[in-house]
């Protein structure tokens, strides 16, 4: 696929976590200097601004197993659409969270368009919950689930009743943490799950060999979506959720090379940026360093 636009939508969503902060990612990651670097790279670059997002302080939670669902199925009820519109328009959509809550619109405005894409999901979570798995009824522990129309009715219906992943198409990447049972509907699925016992046994160049192999099978582009928290908290502090044992800074970045010398990426999500939590920016600035790397930064 050429491509030469690259537009940014920010959702600053934290609704979907229990920690607040990660609504303040996409200013941080574009403070850390997002639209000029790409800009240096060739890209034209669209800055959509941010979607509007309701403050947590003015909302009540209704349903503990499925906090603030209302307003995350209106917030991605919107974004959907606006994803499924620049896929249409050959436009490369990048979108800054935020919370992961928002993989949920992305995707199904990914499905929406004609195109089929592989999906690649960098995290240390297997956000792999249904209503009956969750022990913490946040919804970013969800959205692929959900993509897989397993779930909230209400979610599982944005952009349409039909699947919006294909399961043999979509690679987790950097897996570290699963919750019992959302590991066990995990399983059941055809999704290939790479965790940091894969990385550490075969390398993270292997790993994303194989992922970017799977994710192209009968494909027309393959979707990133980045959770920081993949990163180890040394490198990456500023994140919703820091748990030990993370990728390296250098396997981040190589994974982001591997994927950009594949020709194959067409949309990205960047989300769990907690600028709260961070020191002096460093997980955005490395956020913005890897958005450049998956597309076409190189060293030499
Ligand atoms: C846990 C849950 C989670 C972050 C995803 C964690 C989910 N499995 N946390 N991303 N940062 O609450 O469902
Ligand atoms: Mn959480
Ligand atoms: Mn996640
Ligand atoms: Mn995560």
């Amino acid at each position: 696929m050429q491509k030469k636009v690259i537009r940014i939508i920010g959702v600053p969503i934290d609704l979907g976590a229990d920690r607040r902060g990660v609504d303040m990612g996409p200013s941080a990651i574009r403070y850390a200097g997002l639209n000029a670097r790409l800009k240096g790279l060739g890209w034209k670059v669209e800055d959509y601004g941010n979607l509007e997002v309701p403050v947590p302080e003015t909302r009540v939670i209704k349903d503990k197993r499925l906090k603030y669902l209302e307003e995350i199925v209106t917030i991605n009820e919107r974004l959907h659409l606006i994803v499924s519109e620049a896929i249409k328009e050959g436009v490369v959509p990048l979108i800054l969270g935020g919370d992961h809550s928002l993989g949920i619109g992305t995707l199904a405005g990914l499905a929406l368009s004609e195109k089929s894409f592989g999906l690649i999901w960098f995290d240390t979570h297997g956000d792999y919950n249904s209503l009956d798995t969750t022990e913490s009824g946040n919804i970013h522990g969800m959205p692929l689930a959900v993509a897989n129309g397993i779930g909230a009715p209400e979610l599982t219906s944005i952009g349409g009743a039909k699947k919006k992943l294909r399961e043999e198409n979509t690679v987790i990447i950097g897996a570290r943490e699963m919750d019992p049972q959302e590991k066990e509907l995990l399983r059941k699925s055809k999704i290939t799950v790479f965790t940091m016992r894969d990385i550490d046994q075969v390398g993270m160049t292997e790993v994303v060999k194989q992922g970017i192999n799977i994710a192209s099978q009968g494909t027309d582009g393959i979707h990133i979506s980045f959770d920081l928290d993949v990163i180890d908290p040394e490198e990456a502090p500023g994140v919703g959720t820091p748990v030990a044992g993370g990728i390296t800074y250098r396997e981040a970045h190589l994974a982001m090379e591997l994927l950009a010398d594949s020709g194959r990426i067409s949309s990205m999500d960047v989300v769990e940026v907690n600028p709260i939590l961070d020191n002096h920016n460093k997980t955005a600035k490395l956020a913005v360093g890897l958005i450049c790397s998956a597309f076409g930064e190189q060293i030499f």
